[in-house]
């Protein structure tokens, strides 16, 4: 079967009504990081489907990857058996034009990803099937019974996947690979946190799951066949929470002598032997979902995080004089949170010399305990998805007007933008 595995537009290269892009446009000249930070990524959740139903004629599109005026041929040019669409909250509402074009068209759509997985409903009235969650089993029995003419409206996988059971993402389906600048890889799945604003608690579940070393060394061996020098970015939620595990996967990569980043708790801190093999292995970033660094908001969304939260001056400090540069992810608009909590976050970056930072504006995820409660409020205010980019306020705040939010977002990357600013960050000592 010749089938599309189709990544719709996202907010951020469809360049409208793009907050941060108005920073990045206004400071082009200025700003000295972040700038930088634009990932391009090919989208490894339909790479792995792929490769877990082979036999079939993939075409990989990514429109946010393509020149605008090529989409219309890219997309529709092509006499296609099925189209199977990946979407997070921000890109649903393209996914559904896309689809339904599709369907006018006469080509049946699957959709799978994250928004279709907890809408699954809203998804079945643009699309002939939707795959809810971990795609690795549910894709091949679709398309088996696509193939019998019997295809049923819901997937689910029958059990939790087996990582070390599934095959290397089909990253030779990539057309374009020099127009990433980052590769995707997923080591493991699942965080044993359950941060209020996490869609992932109940999407793939709280226990963590990994692949075998061998395989991540194997997938690491064929983006090397696509890309020169490649940068990995671990896409895993928390890469190295199981501490044995982490100590295996780093001292292989050490080898393989790439660069790469990932997503991880600050729990990194409390192992001196991960710190000392992380910071021989090419790690070049580890990125930290700090959240907030008021201990009262942390008690409300994550029990763990408000744990520690007296500590992330320390272990931060530890972390980065082990020669490892973290990036802090920071949500503004908590329940807990007034205006005073731009000036707040400003100054804990400052004092704890972070290297590199992101914000974002709190999210009801569709599928997330935040998004339940809210809800339940009667707090949700758009249910626009291409709002949900996290950079919009779709929700009743307690302690601001939506609009201070966003325009405290603004500021903070406004004041990280300048550079005399970033000189004066206290001295380490
Ligand atoms: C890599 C990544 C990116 C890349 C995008 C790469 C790309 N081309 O897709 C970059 C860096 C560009 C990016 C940017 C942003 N991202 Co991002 N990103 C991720 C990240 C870290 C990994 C995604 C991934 O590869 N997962 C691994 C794959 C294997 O899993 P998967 O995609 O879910 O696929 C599985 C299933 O869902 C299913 N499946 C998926 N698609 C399909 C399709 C079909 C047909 C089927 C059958 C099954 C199926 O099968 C797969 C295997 O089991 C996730 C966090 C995460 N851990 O997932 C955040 C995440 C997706 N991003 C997020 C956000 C908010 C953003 C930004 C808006 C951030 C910002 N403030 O700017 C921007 C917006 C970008 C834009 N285009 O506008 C949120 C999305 C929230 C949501 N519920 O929608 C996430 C979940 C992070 C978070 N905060 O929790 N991101």
């Amino acid at each position: 079967m010749k089938i599309a595995l189709v990544s719709p537009r996202g907010q951020e290269r469809n360049q409208q009504d793009n907050l941060i892009l108005e920073v990045y446009r206004a400071l082009k000249d200025n700003l000295i990081f972040m700038v930088d930070d634009t990932e391009f990524i090919p989208n490894l959740g339909l790479l792995s489907i792929a490769a877990c139903a082979p036999g079939h004629d993939y075409r990989f599109i990514e429109e946010d990857y393509l020149p605008l005026e090529q989409t219309e041929k890219v997309l529709f040019g092509e006499n296609f058996d099925l189209a199977a669409i990946s979407a997070t909250n921000y890109q649903a509402v393209r996914g559904y034009q896309i689809a339904d074009r599709y369907r006018e068209l006469g080509i049946p759509v699957v959709m799978g990803g994250l928004h279709p997985s907890a809408l699954p409903q809203e998804a079945l009235s643009h699309c002939d099937a939707v795959v809810v969650g971990e795609g690795e089993e549910s894709f091949p029995r679709l398309l088996e019974d696509f193939a019998r003419g019997e295809l049923k409206p819901l997937y689910r996988a029958a059990q939790r996947v087996d990582l070390t059971q599934v095959p290397a993402p089909r990253y030779d389906l990539i057309p374009n690979p020099e127009r990433y600048n980052k590769f995707p890889v997923v080591a493991s799945r699942g965080c044993p946190h359950n941060c209020e604003f996490c869609i992932f608690p109940s999407l793939w579940g709280r226990e963590f799951k990994h692949k075998t070393v061998e395989q991540v060394v194997e997938e690491i061996r064929l983006i090397k066949q696509i890309a020169t020098n490649p940068h990995i970015a671990f896409v895993d939620e928390n890469l190295l929470v199981d501490k044995n595990f982490a100590k295996q996967l780093v001292k292989a990569l050490i080898p393989l002598e790439i660069a790469w980043e990932c997503f991880c708790d600050i729990g990194v801190a409390d192992d001196d032997e991960l710190l000392k093999l992380l910071a021989g292995s090419g790690c070049e970033e580890l990125l930290i979902g700090l959240e907030s660094p008021m201990a009262s908001t942390l008690s409300a969304v994550d029990p763990w995080k408000a744990a520690r939260v007296e500590q992330y001056p320390e272990r931060i400090k530890k972390i980065q004089s082990s020669g490892l540069p973290v990036t802090g992810l920071f949500i503004v608009g908590f329940d807990q949170e007034g205006p005073e909590i731009f000036r707040e976050l400003r100054n804990f970056i400052l004092k704890t010399r972070l290297a590199d930072m992101d914000f974002a504006v709190l999210t009801p995820m569709p599928g997330s305990r935040l998004y339940d409660r809210l809800a339940a409020e009667n707090r949700i205010t758009s249910r626009d998805w291409s709002r949900y980019t996290w950079q919009h306020v779709n929700f009743k705040p307690l302690k601001m007007k939506g609009e201070e939010i966003e325009k405290g977002l603004l500021w903070l990357f406004k004041e990280f933008s300048r550079p005399e600013l970033w000189e004066k960050r206290e001295p380490a000592s």
